[in-house]
């Protein structure tokens, strides 16, 4: 119990206005007590979540859970991984091979805005939909229009809309912050204002700023303006027939198709919707920010043709507390050794404690909500739901379901809630469910959908959510915490770091997040690297889909980015903690998914390259789309299958498992590399082969032959050679590779010393991209290191320089890798202070952060600056890229001088465990997984032996064998 733990019982220290106190204390008696080390797992509040990036995820790889911890009215947000948008369809578009020669031809000619333009019309996969939404939209749109002439149209001036809602407007996010989150349709809104007497007679300039998507605008039930389309400003004269001395009605019907409807306001301008006479200056006007009146009128327009499939949130559990609205000693938290979050407080003498999981083997999100006298558990619970047209029914006499249909989808959700008490009762109706006067009470909630597999929806949710409740009934609570408890452990215990200690330690994680850049507090950084592998074990389990942009934690109906995959680097950084930081089995989804892309992408590459193997672009989804998708300018990127491939080279480096590689890593790469043998063309003006059409991402428009490309591909041919001779199969394909390998496109310097990004010396010095794609040879691709390529590498040193230290979430986060292989710790730490920067700080420049419940930010949320950012600390302590050669502390900050790490992987197949002070080594052990020759450099010295299968080999800080 949370109540009892030694973290409680420093209240004292809890206090805010205690904490200067605290600190000192701590900082006194050498901060080094058993609490310390136990909070050093942690992420702890002094208050209840109030947004959902404060909030604290909870998942087992299917189920997700955000946790915000509310006394009086809990809050539980959940996602289901394969609840998304969309149905199984072919992406790619038939014939857009027809065209290639022709945007090649283009490219050649330095003609890009033709070789985009017609890409873009002839050359980018399907949309959802595409051939039947013009139709309905048409159809949709009369349909909401014929309301205007109906004897009820609420443009007419005296139209009763007194019983309508009201919403601020404008609104940035438009309605969808006004609880209408991912509605799209026709809404009404009203308004009025009073004629001055001194403007009678004039007509007047009616300002309303961008509206999403078209609006046909109204005053006094005479239509005044539309105008379609979101970048617009709305500016309409009020002819001076059309108004009334006194009061004059505005009325709007706004229609929205896709993402985000209604007022969106002027931009960055801090201008008003305005009315005002025409010649008059407009701050004479009115202003018509305030609160209009609103009313939907139809929020079922045809589904939009996207690209891509939207991740989607599944439901909400509310949870009631009556009279818990004034409570004392009140903590929040997270504990990373046990995936159980923990809220607890105290309401008149009584204690109560809140235990949360989301527990693999139950399959179960559990809620166990206990006290310290008997009979005190009392409360109401309901299930909601984003999704319009949700359901609740009675299950049972302690069960109530939710069920949801995902709007332009075939996908369907079911969820169960179940109630478990001791003592007290236990009432079931349709909407919700009651307890009174229980000793303790568990609630587990369960969630499935149709969806089998990429090709496959006939599943029945109904059936998963009973399974999972048949198992629950069968099992204590205690048996099902254990055995969570026990699962998660076998992956998280596989690696340990301390980073040493520091005051700031003892303060809750988003006080230390305030102030880690100007303090010292390197067990934050160990935190965020032990934080990563948490998320990774929440969101991404053997059997589960990959994580995605934000792991499995969404809550919006139009997610960022739909929140699915991006492969031209996203997807690929969430995995970089994986095998490194000794959690490979939690690479398999992105194996699978890897797949089952290099089936799905062997008709994209057929279709757009007329080329054998396969191909994927820069994004894909559930439904594992592979074609260009977006804009031609930075859609048609072609080395997503490479830079998986890469992933699966990687994965049989650490592990060295050759039925792997013949089995399942092989055979996708050789066919990734078939297509890239059909596909490179040769270079007119330099005789290299070259990739074109592609981008570098997203900078620079369609080009020929971007560096990036060249490396990726240059990468898969070595690794299928590599693999080919250790399998020892298709000698002749091997040799194809290694001539066409030898006539890629090599890197080149340019002008300003740097490594260029193209393959003319074009790279803009001043430019400050968050992609930094040409340094993939550098990391995490290797053919660029300081020992074999020096002058590239120091040519790519220089690229970063001018690129400098800003960016995006994942973009801090690759560059912290970057400069960890350029063996430049203290300027890798220079990054990690940004990455834990707090997010939305008025007084910095800094983009990329963190937020309160330390989720990174791009901003918005995005989990891969988690998952990149912990690799990047991981590469300063070991690299093992170079030489078949494991560099030990080859980047050590300054700020990490002292410390010690226990289970951290190289390839070989070796883990390693270390310890460190004032910036030397002081002991290492290797165990060999493998029994292959295991090589070490450290300070310059270079240590080599053999080893065997299992066994331990300890040496010291000279790196002499013991
Ligand atoms: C790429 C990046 C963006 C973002 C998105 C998900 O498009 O350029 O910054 O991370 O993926």
């Amino acid at each position: 119990m949370i109540g009892d733990n030694q973290g409680f019982t420093n209240i004292f220290c809890y206090a805010s206005t205690w904490i200067g106190i605290c600190i000192l204390f701590q900082f006194l008696i050498g901060c080094n007590n058993n609490s310390q080390t136990e909070e050093k797992l942690i992420l702890w509040y002094e208050q209840p979540a109030t947004t959902w990036t404060e909030a604290l995820p909870i998942g087992n790889g299917r189920l997700g859970a955000m946790i915000y911890g509310d006394p009086s009215e809990e809050h539980i947000q959940f996602n289901e991984e394969t609840l998304w948008t969309g149905e199984p369809r072919a992406y790619h578009r038939e014939g857009a091979s027809k065209y290639l020669s022709e945007i090649r031809a283009l490219l050649f000619q330095d003609n890009q805005d033709e070789a985009e333009a017609l890409a873009q019309e002839e050359f980018m996969g399907r949309k959802y939909h595409e051939e039947t939404y013009g139709q309905l939209k048409e159809e949709w749109l009369q349909k909401v229009r014929e309301r205007v002439v109906a004897p009820e149209n609420p443009s007419n001036k005296n139209y009763d809309d007194s019983n309508w809602d009201t919403m601020t407007v404008p609104m940035e996010d438009g309605w969808r912050n006004a609880g209408l989150e991912g509605r799209d349709g026709a809404v009404w809104f009203r308004t009025h204002f009073e004629l001055p007497q001194d403007w009678n007679g004039q007509d007047l300039t009616l300002k309303l700023g961008h509206i999403r998507d078209q609006d046909f605008t109204y005053v006094n039930g005479q239509q005044i303006g539309s105008t379609q389309g979101k970048d617009q400003h709305r500016s309409y004269t009020i002819p001076a027939s059309h108004l009334t001395p006194g009061t004059n009605t505005i009325a709007v019907q706004i229609i929205n198709y896709f993402d985000k409807g209604g007022f969106t306001g002027f931009g960055d301008s801090d201008q008003s919707l305005m009315v005002y006479p025409k010649e008059a200056d407009p701050k004479e006007g009115i202003s018509l920010n305030k609160k209009w009146s609103y009313k939907p009128q139809d929020l079922q327009p045809p589904g939009y043709p996207d690209y891509m499939a939207k991740y989607q949130p599944f439901g909400d559990l509310h949870i009631e507390f009556d009279g818990h609205d004034q409570v004392t000693d009140y903590r929040r938290e997270l504990d990373l050794a046990n995936a159980t979050a923990k809220t607890a407080y105290t309401v008149d003498g009584t204690r109560y404690t809140r235990e949360y999981f989301a527990s693999a083997p139950d399959q179960t999100i559990a809620i166990h909500l206990s006290a310290d006298q008997a009979g005190k558990i009392s409360f109401q619970a309901d299930m909601t739901s984003p999704h319009f047209g949700f359901t609740t029914q009675k299950i049972n006499e302690n069960t109530l379901g939710l069920s949801v249909e995902v709007r332009n989808s075939v996908v369907k959700g079911r969820s169960y809630l179940n109630i478990q008490s001791d003592g007290g009762s236990i009432k079931v109706s349709d909407n919700e469910i009651t307890v009174e006067g229980a000793d303790e009470a568990t609630l587990y909630l369960s969630a499935g959908t149709n969806f089998k597999n990429y090709k496959d929806v006939s599943g029945d949710p109904e059936v998963i959510s009973a399974r999972v409740m048949q198992g629950i009934t069968d099992n204590s609570y205690d048996e099902i915490k254990s055995r969570h408890i026990d699962d998660y452990q076998q992956y998280f215990n596989t690696l340990s770091i301390d980073l040493g200690n520091s005051p700031n330690a003892s303060l809750p994680t988003d006080e230390r997040i305030q102030q880690f850049a100007q303090s010292k507090d390197p067990s934050l950084v160990a935190l965020h690297m032990q934080y990563g592998r948490y998320l990774l074990i929440s969101s991404s389990r053997p059997g589960t889909q990959p994580a995605n942009l934000q792991g499995i934690w969404n809550d919006k109906l139009s997610p960022p980015w739909e929140s699915k995959y991006t492969t031209n680097i996203n997807v690929e950084m969430n995995y970089w903690p994986a095998e490194l930081l000794n959690l490979p089995d939690l690479h398999k989804p992105l194996i699978k998914m890897t797949e089952e892309l290099a089936q799905a992408g062997k008709q994209t590459a057929r279709e757009h390259y007329d080329a054998r193997g396969w191909v994927l672009h820069h994004n894909t989804d559930i439904w594992r789309g592979t074609a260009p998708v977006n804009a031609s300018n930075h859609g048609i990127w072609v080395t997503g299958g490479a830079w998986l491939s890469h992933q699966l080279w990687n994965r049989f480096q650490f592990n060295q498992d050759t039925l792997y590689l013949e089995k399942i890593s092989y055979p996708i790469m050789k066919e990734a590399a078939k297509f890239f043998v059909d596909f490179l063309v040769e270079d007119p003006d330099t005789g290299w082969l070259i990739s074109t059409p592609s981008n570098s991402p997203e900078i620079g428009g369609l080009v020929a032959g971007p560096t990036m490309d060249h490396q990726l591909i240059r990468d898969l041919f070595q690794n299928s050679i590599a693999a080919s001779k250790i399998l020892d199969v298709d000698p002749a394909f091997r040799d194809t590779l290694q001539r066409k390998y030898e006539r890629i496109a090599p890197n080149q310097i340019g002008k300003h010393g740097q490594l260029q990004e193209w393959l003319e010396d074009k790279d803009d010095p001043e430019e400050t991209h968050r992609h930094v794609s040409h340094l993939w040879g550098l990391h995490p691709g290797n053919e660029i290191n300081w020992k074999e390529t020096p002058e590239l590498y120091d040519a790519a040193r220089q690229s970063l320089l001018f690129r400098g230290d800003g960016g995006t979430g994942w973009s801090l986060a690759w560059k912290i890798n970057f400069w960890a292989r350029f063996r430049d710790g203290d300027h890798a730490y220079k990054l990690v202070k940004k990455m834990l920067s707090p997010v939305d700080n008025p007084n910095s420049d800094i983009e990329g952060a963190s937020y309160p419940n330390m989720f990174d930010a791009h901003p918005p949320f995005q989990i891969d600056g988690n998952f990149g950012g912990a690799a990047g600390v991981a590469e300063m302590l070991v690299q093992s890229h170079i030489d078949h050669t494991i560099d030990i502390l080859p980047a050590l900050p300054s700020a990490l001088s002292q410390g010690s790490i226990k289970g951290i992987r190289a390839r070989g197949s070796f883990e390693l465990e270390m310890s460190w002070s004032e910036g030397d080594l002081q002991s290492l052990t290797v165990i060999s997984k493998a029994g292959k020759k295991c090589t070490l450099r450290y300070d310059g010295k270079i240590t080599s032996f053999k080893t065997e299968k299992g066994e331990q080999y300890q040496l010291g800080g000279d790196l002499n064998l013991l």
